[in-house]
């Protein structure tokens, strides 16, 4: 177990499916990398609806500032979830082998007024970013994970610049 998974967790990573951890390993990876105390748990909305609600209910008491949620297909997780705390939801979803993610991306992100869900791209790149973006909302509370996600973004833009040469 890391140290960032010792940590009081700030953020939970939570997924519908084991299935979905190949794309929700990419936003542990990304916590992990800056810093920030995570954790994660298969929490299904369909299979165990009274997880979900229990981990929503006492997600907040528990010191989660921001949940991301992965599911695929009827992608109900981070909806259901939004439902019942108010700790920023960020819904990710998982690229579904039937129709390729568009009905997990159209289920999250068709939410309607008044529960929002903060809706990421399919797959790899949504979980990514679904942990870069809570890093960012974490920043101004934790320096230290403010400056290395500023780092992450100097090395990133470094690399690019360093690269410039497709050819090469
Ligand atoms: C959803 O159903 C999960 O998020 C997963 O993406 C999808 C398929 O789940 P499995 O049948 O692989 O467990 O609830």
């Amino acid at each position: 177990m890391s140290a960032q998974e010792t940590a009081a967790p700030l953020v939970g990573i939570v997924m519908g499916s084991r299935s979905d951890w190949e794309t929700m390993q990419h936003a542990a990876a990304r916590l992990e990398a800056l810093g920030v105390p995570h954790e994660v748990r298969v929490v299904s909305a369909h299979r165990t609806p009274d997880v979900l609600f229990e981990y929503a209910a006492t997600a907040n008491a528990r010191g989660l500032r921001a949940i991301i949620a992965g599911a695929g297909g009827a992608a109900h997780l981070p909806g259901m979830l939004a439902a019942k705390t108010a700790v920023p939801v960020l819904g990710v979803p998982v690229q579904s082998k039937a129709l390729n993610g568009m009905d997990s991306l159209l289920s999250i992100v068709q939410m309607p007024a008044g529960i929002p869900v903060g809706t990421f791209a399919i797959g790899n790149a949504g979980a990514a970013n679904a942990a870069l973006f809570a890093a960012a909302m974490l920043a101004h509370d934790h320096p230290a994970i403010g400056q290395a996600l500023e780092a992450f973004r100097t090395r990133q833009t470094d690399d690019v610049l360093a690269n410039d040469d497709p050819r090469k």
